[in-house]
């Protein structure tokens, strides 16, 4: 059965194309630095919003009218699995993504959960064999069940505690079946309301515990991927112990789990944690942690994740310099952990949506990559902080110096002289490259 009936599949037609069910910067085929834009980007299409979600808000009820609306349980999740396919060849995506509870409902027990996984993941498997899409990464959802009330790895309750590892053990096994190319943790009941009823310090012990034997039980199946950490500072709950790339990498490196896990960064986390999303970028990357992302974007107006499409040229150039600079995201991806407006309910605008998140992406690649092959930006850094090339600035990065010898250095100054940043002048060239593009 066709559920996209309106649809036909999204070719690249250029810039000066009129229709709107086509590509206009994003050109799979388009070779950029010896790599196609379809291996540098991994486009990846999320499950949850795409195929799960209904756009049920906390003042109303779902809006999204979609064409397997009419099935219930167990032949909804096959529908949609059959939909899910049918977008992807359309859209011609090489990756997806799910956590186990949007392919599958969850059953009376946690048997029955695992039996309707196993049926739908056969289902996937299946259809894997003729499509070119493949599994970005899946994930647990421990979060949606009321029994995570008070967290999961980071619960109270070691039951739940038991629960959450039984997921992700299943989460492990079934990305390993799917040949999944990395494997996720957003921990997004893993913080804490109130400190007045909380241990931390078990809590996040815990958590640490709990990373440990996910290691030990993927390496004994060897399924040998990265696992990645997604940061957020909020929301679900109020204190997220992964708030940011800076805190998640201290909590890796206190818990000796720095050499098994990346991040992935998800763009509207990093702006709810007060940084850009560029920023969450280059402290992963400096740090060798760049792992993927899950391509997105806030409104700067709300102070909540509202998971919009990327449009914003200026964060997918930036957003694609540090990815550049970071020599491309290995096994990650760009994954659009985005949704559609709650008003734009026609299953068309889940494709418009796509479209417009790849074309924005595929516009900040051009524009970022000439911003490096011209070096614009780095000839203007690597001239700021010259004065560590030579004299005293040399001494100082090869550790030749100490505070004594700084202090008779410092003595004999007669005139500190600094240099302009230049802020405003490098933007307007940022802008210069991103208008010179799209004018090509
Ligand atoms: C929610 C998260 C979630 C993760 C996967 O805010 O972004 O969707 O990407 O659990
Ligand atoms: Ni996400
Ligand atoms: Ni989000």
């Amino acid at each position: 059965m066709t559920f996209f009936e309106n649809v036909n599949r999204i070719n690249y037609e250029g810039p000066s194309s009129k229709n709107p069910l086509s590509f206009k910067y994003y050109n799979p085929k388009e070779v950029i630095n010896g790599e196609t834009m379809e291996e540098i980007l991994r486009f990846s299409v999320a499950y949850w919003h795409t195929f799960t979600a209904d756009g049920t808000d906390p003042f109303g009820v779902g809006t999204m009218v979609r064409p397997w609306n009419n099935y219930k349980g167990m032949d909804l999740a096959k529908a949609r699995v059959e939909a899910a396919f049918e977008l992807f060849e359309k859209l011609n995506v090489p990756f997806f993504c799910f956590h186990d509870a949007d392919i599958a409902p969850e059953g009376s027990t946690l048997k029955e959960t695992y039996a309707n996984i196993d049926t739908i993941v056969s289902m996937i498997k299946d259809y894997m064999k003729t499509s070119k899409t493949k599994l970005l990464w899946n994930t647990a959802n421990m979060f949606t069940n009321p029994r995570y009330v008070h967290g999961a790895a980071t619960s109270n309750n070691a039951d739940v505690f038991a629960y959450s590892a039984a997921k992700v053990k299943k989460g492990l096994e079934v990305g390993k079946e799917l040949g999944a190319e990395n494997y996720v943790f957003w921990g997004g009941r893993e913080g804490y309301e109130t400190l007045l009823n909380t241990d931390m310090k078990l809590e996040q012990d815990n958590l640490g515990r709990f990373f440990h034997m996910a290691v030990d039980y993927a390496k004994e199946i060897g399924f040998n991927v990265p696992f990645l950490i997604e940061p957020k500072p909020k929301e679900p709950t109020k204190h997220q112990y992964d708030f940011d790339v800076a805190t998640g990498l201290a909590f890796l490196q206190k818990y000796n789990l720095q050499e098994f896990f990346k991040f992935n960064i998800e763009a509207n986390h990093a702006t709810l944690a007060g940084h850009t999303f560029e920023h969450e970028l280059r402290v992963a990357r400096i740090n060798g942690m760049l792992g993927s992302v899950d391509a997105n974007q806030g409104d700067s107006l709300l102070g909540w994740d509202t998971d919009e499409f990327p449009t914003d040229l200026y964060s997918t150039t930036l957003a694609m310099y540090e990815i550049l600079k970071n020599g491309g995201l290995g096994k990650g991806g760009l994954n659009f952990d985005a949704k559609v407006r709650r008003g734009s309910f026609e299953p068309e605008d889940l494709f418009h949506a796509h479209i417009a998140g790849m074309d924005s992406f595929a516009i900040g690649l051009k524009v970022a990559n000439k911003l490096i092959e011209d070096k614009v930006l780095d000839d203007f850094v690597t001239e700021r902080y010259s004065s560590y090339t030579e004299g005293i600035g040399l001494d100082i990065v090869e550790g030749k110096t100490d505070f004594k010898k700084l202090e008779a250095y410092a003595l004999g100054l007669t005139e500190i002289k600094n240099s302009s940043g230049r802020q405003e002048r490098l933007k307007a060239l940022v802008n210069q490259y991103l208008l010179e593009t799209l004018s090509k």
